[in-house]
């Protein structure tokens, strides 16, 4: 299994996993070192954990792929590099706990790929949002083109990448860039509260939610709403689930926004 390398912090929290890309000298672009960091994390998350946060060290979240590796690779080469990140990312979105990505700074390129595969964001005001990828005459190849226009849009994709225009984070939230927005140094404790949330849900909910949910989007509506039947009955005939709705007819369960 692949170490964990220093440009990445990793620390338990009770049930919550504090994953820190950690290269603010570089902004934290993302080489391969670090890639595969995220993804020996996000494949051995310790027994116990419910709930993932991953946030940047320093003054942005990260500036995407580290450009000094990009100048030297070979056309094959390329091909591996870009499913190297699907297969890290993947391990991110279709791994074993939410995730919750914190946003500031910059977040462009490979990071804002990152970003796209955790399952919540929360970005700070400073946060700033980019495809430099059309400028600097390359694509996406961290699953920004499958991601992405699933929370924005293909037409906003499409316009970051043409035109190089950079969205703030402010604006960033009713655009689907983020579901939470932020003042400048609150993005964890408001990530932190997210995820204790999370924490309690069932895990039967959180599984549907990370690996059901997904699924059935991709899916044509009579296979989705199958599948959506399935994991229904699953999830309603858990002992858990039993409890919870036995609380709540017992006036012991919280109400809706409590
Ligand atoms: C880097 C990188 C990087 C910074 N790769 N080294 N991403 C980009 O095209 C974004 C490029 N970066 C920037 O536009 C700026 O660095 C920032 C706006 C993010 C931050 O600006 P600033 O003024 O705070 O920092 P800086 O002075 O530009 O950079 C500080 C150092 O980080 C400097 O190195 P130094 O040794 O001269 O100190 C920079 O070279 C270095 N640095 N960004 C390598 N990205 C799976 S495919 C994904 C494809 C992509 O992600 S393409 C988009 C890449």
């Amino acid at each position: 299994m692949q170490a964990i390398p220093a440009t990445l912090v990793v620390r338990q929290e009770g049930d919550l996993l504090l994953v820190g890309l950690n290269r603010p000298e570089k902004r934290n672009a993302i080489n391969d070192e670090t890639l595969l960091g995220l993804e020996a994390v996000f494949t051995q998350v310790p027994a116990g954990v419910k709930c993932a946060i991953l946030y940047g060290e320093g003054s942005h979240f990260s500036a995407g792929l580290d450009l000094s590796e990009l100048q030297e690779r070979s056309l094959v080469d390329g091909l591996h590099h870009s499913r190297m990140w699907h297969r890290a990312l993947d391990r991110i979105q279709y791994g074993t706990v939410p995730v919750v990505a914190v946003l500031h700074g910059a977040c462009v390129g490979g990071g804002l790929e990152l970003a796209s595969a955790c399952h919540l964001r929360v970005a700070e005001e400073s946060t700033f949002y980019a495809l430099p990828e059309g400028q600097r005459g390359i694509f996406v190849g961290g699953g920004a083109a499958v991601r992405l226009p699933r929370l924005i849009g293909a037409a906003r994709m499409a316009d970051l990448m043409f035109t190089g225009r950079v969205i703030s984070g402010e604006e960033g939230v009713p655009l689907g860039f983020s579901q939470y927005g932020v003042p400048d140094g609150t993005g964890l404790e408001k990530a932190r509260e997210l995820a204790g949330r999370i924490a309690r849900n069932a895990e039967m909910t959180n599984y549907a939610l990370i690996h059901v949910l997904p699924r059935i989007a991709d899916a044509s509506q009579s296979e989705g709403l199958l599948m959506e039947s399935l994991m229904a009955a699953i999830a309603q005939a858990s002992p858990e689930a039993k409890q919870r709705l036995g609380d709540f007819l017992a006036g012991r369960g919280k109400k809706v926004g409590e």
